[in-house]
């Protein structure tokens, strides 16, 4: 696996260095507008640790911060009362999953129907 990407664009936005239109921020996550938003609401969810994928997340965060993470994400969607008409939780992995960004992130779509497929 490749070692974490400190100049990655999350990373700066973690660091301040570039600006975010921030919806949800605590010790753990920061929940922000995409910049190319793919449907009415697009928001990322990521964690404040240092972890590129899924796997390196996973693998490498603590329990508490596993949940804590899953709970920050559902605050954001009922902060946004996404839970109404339902929304679009996903993450691209990888090469083939075309992750852009190597800081692991969540997609929350949602504010129009989405149909089967988001690419
Ligand atoms: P992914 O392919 O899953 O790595 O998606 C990365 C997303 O990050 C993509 O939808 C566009 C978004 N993005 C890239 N650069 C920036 C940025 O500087 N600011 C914000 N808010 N989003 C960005």
């Amino acid at each position: 696996m490749q070692p974490y990407d400190e100049s990655n664009i999350f990373a700066r936005i973690l660091r301040g260095e570039i600006p975010a239109q921030k919806v949800y921020e605590d010790d753990d996550i920061l929940a922000f507008h995409d910049i190319t938003p793919k449907a009415p609401i697009h928001i990322l969810v990521i964690p404040k640790g240092k972890y590129a994928t899924l796997h390196d997340f996973y693998n490498n965060a603590g329990a508490e911060e596993l949940l804590r993470f899953s709970r920050g994400v559902t605050h954001v969607i009922d902060q946004l009362g996404l839970q109404k008409d339902g929304y679009r939780i996903l993450a691209n992995c990888g090469l083939f999953g075309g992750q852009e960004v190597p800081h692991f992130h969540l997609h929350i779509l949602a504010g129009r129907p989405l149909g089967a497929m988001v690419t």
